[in-house]
């Protein structure tokens, strides 16, 4: 074979490729404030399914704020203390977060906090001076979004009012209202009172591309909605790889007896397997790439490229053996977009395990994308 060895599967450290993806992964800096009891940890709790201040280790960064991460945390959160309403502390918590903020933010950017979300406990029924000034000051410094915790306390009246009294502080979109109390949260009628997808969809789309995925891999997507923007933001992390593939000059050409991936592709597989919370071992990855998807497309190239095809693929030469970047490129697009699909898939329906899945689903997903893919869909 004039390209030489071929990628061999077996020859592949997956464990260390997880272990690569998870140390290279942008973490969005998060805070947490407002009042004592105001609900910080509730909601923290809700967005990520999870008490992520217990998984996580935290430690004092300055007063009255702990930092928690982790290495298996893609989000660092800074919890604030918090303070009594109308204590000698609240002074004091304003110029301490005030503090914090302005000196993260002349840290580079991997440093700075992305994202504030203040809570502010509805069923106090006010909004106090404390809150105004330090939104304001907060909103010169980075994103925030006001939260305003436990409406299963008020009236939609009171609510409304309290939302007016942010008007001249804040933009109304990035104002929020939510409650963990079961009865509104397990009640469909009240969930059109509850903006925690709207708090989830706004503060991902605040981030910048390359920190998104980090919010993304950590919240709780369990509604449509949810895991649809988790699908769409997969494109990125798939547009990156396509980048990198299409820079490799030529590929071997992928035959169904031959391994059908190259080594940028398995590490995009990981990736998208690590974003979507399928926790593989090592194990079950080389089962999911090498005796799942590997063979799926190795039939389906055969059948599309090798028989019908080829003649449609100018950079496709199949008597050497190699295929052209743009080839490769779209190539590993449609493993992308497949991949990404049936994940999509198992954590809408739980019912089937991702191996069952891939078996099922992936090849009539691959030779969708790839027909789809306008570089190599020349036969429409
Ligand atoms: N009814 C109701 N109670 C809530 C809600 N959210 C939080 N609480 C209650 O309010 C109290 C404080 O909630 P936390 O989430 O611990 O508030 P916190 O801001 O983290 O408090 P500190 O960390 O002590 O400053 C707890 O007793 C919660 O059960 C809610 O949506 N509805
Ligand atoms: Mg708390």
């Amino acid at each position: 074979m004039a390209t030489g060895k071929r990628f061999d599967l077996s020859d592949y450290d997956l464990a260390g490729e997880l272990e690569r993806l998870r140390g290279n992964v942008k973490k969005p800096n998060i805070l947490i404030a407002g009042a004592t009891g105001a609900g910080k940890s509730s909601v923290v709790n809700h967005v990520f399914g999870r008490d992520l201040t217990k998984v996580a280790a935290g430690e004092p960064v300055t007063r009255g704020i702990h930092e928690y991460k982790s290495d298996d945390v893609a989000v660092i959160l800074y919890d604030s203390e918090g303070y009594e309403i109308g204590s000698e502390r609240q002074r004091a918590y304003e110029e301490e977060v005030i503090g914090f903020v302005e000196s993260a933010q002349s840290k580079d950017a991997a440093a700075r906090i992305h994202l504030v979300w203040y809570t502010i406990n509805a069923s106090t029924k006010r909004v106090t001076p404390l809150d105004r000034s330090l939104i304001k000051r907060l909103s010169e410094w980075t994103s925030v979004a006001v939260v305003f915790t436990q409406i299963d306390q008020v009236d939609l009246e009171e609510l409304t009012a309290l939302r007016q009294e942010l008007n001249d502080v804040i933009s109304d979109d990035s104002v929020f209202q939510v409650s963990v109390a079961k009865e509104l949260l397990e009640e469909e009628a009240f969930q059109q009172y509850l903006d925690w997808e709207r708090l989830i969809r706004w503060s991902v789309e605040e981030l910048d591309g390359s920190l998104q995925e980090g919010l993304l891999m950590e919240i709780r997507a369990e509604s449509k909605a949810m895991l649809d923007l988790k699908r769409k933001k997969a494109q990125r992390i798939i547009s990156g790889y396509v980048a990198s593939a299409g820079t490799a000059a030529a590929v071997p050409l992928p035959f169904a007896d031959a391994i059908a991936l190259t080594p940028i592709q398995v590490t995009m597989s990981v990736h998208l397997f690590r974003y979507w919370g399928i926790n593989a071992s090592d194990e079950l990855l080389r089962t999911l790439i090498g005796s799942t998807i590997i063979p799926q497309i190795g039939r389906t190239l055969s059948k599309t490229i090798l028989l019908n095809v080829l003649k449609f693929f100018p950079g496709a030469n199949a008597a050497a053996g190699v295929i052209n970047a743009t080839v490769a490129s779209g190539i590993t697009w449609a493993i992308g977009l497949a991949i990404n699909e049936v994940a999509y898939r198992n954590a809408m329906d739980s019912s089937k395990t991702i191996e069952q899945l891939l078996n099922q689903d992936f090849s009539t997903l691959f030779e969708k994308f790839l027909k789809q893919n306008p570089e190599t869909d020349r036969t429409s």
